[in-house]
């Protein structure tokens, strides 16, 4: 089997490969919220370090979306989040923490002050832009579909064909199905899919795998979505983009669990003309936004310049500690002010 992946990276990995062979107790940790990637990624390096006789941990800054808990071993996952007792010691006996699927300390919530705080050595493997994590070994490749890409990369490189088991392949598959959305976006790298082939080649069931994360809605969730669509979504034709809004009082009115609202944001892509997609969840405290677009519309910018947030081109986030009033008047006027990029990429879609 042939691992392609940048050269850079291929050095970097082989000395990852080093401090991996070095180490007893590593540490993979993800970002906060953790999404489809984050885990795959997670679990997937996770269980090879375990098979390679490794006393190894998973770690996550809090809680994860039901639609990921069949993955196997994500029930060993520690949640840094009311365990912080056992994750401290864990991070205490660390000797080695592999980050995956972010780059920037902010994502780590309130687990960024342990892992700033750990003198071990520190890897990142990951795919968004702009590093901002202090590591001795970043393997970041911004056009990779997924974390769970180069992790895939990673242990190819380290272990060999037969180290990615079903088990590992199925995360995997999971974090480049979900951060691509089934292959719709960032996902036109042909090698890419020549990772999908191999992991394929372990005899998973990519179907099953689509079943359980995407046929996978409560009734609630269903209803919450056709009301999201049907009530909230808000069509700003001039600046082909929509956006849609939940308050905490409707999560409460649908029983709204973490990962409800995973996806609704690209619903309002489908709707012809619209190029921008905006999801406004309120918080306890604060409010969160996730944004996608189509076609050459970056959302990382917009993102990185109104909300603290960034992300990729085509998907990403941001908060704002305004008022759910104020943020909404925030966003309308964000998005006029980008009227000209907009209407930009709009033509050329
Ligand atoms: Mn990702």
């Amino acid at each position: 089997m042939e691992f392609i992946v940048k050269k850079e990276l291929t050095e970097i990995f082989s000395r990852l490969g080093e401090w991996v062979a070095q180490s007893e107790r590593p540490v993979v940790i993800t970002h906060l919220n953790p999404d489809g990637d984050a885990i795959g990624s997670l679990l997937g390096l996770y269980l090879y370090l375990k098979n390679s006789g490794k006393k190894a941990h998973g770690m996550t800054p809090n809680n994860f979306p039901a639609f990921l808990r069949w993955l196997p071993s994500a029930g060993e996952i520690v949640r840094y989040q009311g365990h912080e007792k056992r994750a401290r010691q864990i991070l205490q006996e660390a000797d080695l923490l592999i980050m995956v699927d972010f780059n920037d300390p902010k994502r780590l919530g309130r687990l960024c002050r342990e892992v700033t705080a750990s003198s071990v050595r520190k890897a990142i493997i990951d795919h968004h832009p702009n590093p901002a994590l202090d590591a001795g070994l970043v393997a970041v490749q911004e056009d990779a579909s997924s974390a769970a890409e180069l992790v895939f990369s990673f242990i190819g490189q380290t272990g060999g064909k037969k180290a990615i088991t079903p088990e590992i392949a199925e995360c995997i598959y999971t974090g480049i199905m979900t951060d691509t959305g089934c292959f719709s976006f960032n996902s036109s790298r042909p090698e890419s899919f020549r990772t999908v082939a191999r992991l394929l080649e372990t005899g998973i069931d990519k179907d099953r795998i689509f079943n359980k994360v995407y046929n996978n809605f409560s009734v609630r969730r269903m209803q919450l979505l056709g009301y999201a669509l049907y009530r909230k979504m808000k069509v700003l034709t001039k600046y082909h983009s929509a956006y849609m809004v939940l308050t905490l009082d409707e999560q409460k009115e649908f029983g709204f669990v973490t990962g409800d609202s995973e996806g609704f944001v690209n619903y309002p892509l489908a709707v012809r003309g619209v190029i921008f997609s905006v999801l406004v969840v309120e918080k306890a405290g604060h409010v969160k936004l996730s944004f996608r677009s189509k076609g050459k519309f970056n959302v990382n910018e917009f993102a990185r310049k109104y909300f603290s947030g960034g992300g990729h081109v085509n998907a990403a986030g941001g908060e704002s500690n305004e008022s759910l009033e104020k943020t909404v008047h925030l966003l309308e006027k964000t998005i006029s002010i980008s009227a000209h990029e907009l209407e930009e990429a709009f033509r050329q879609a």
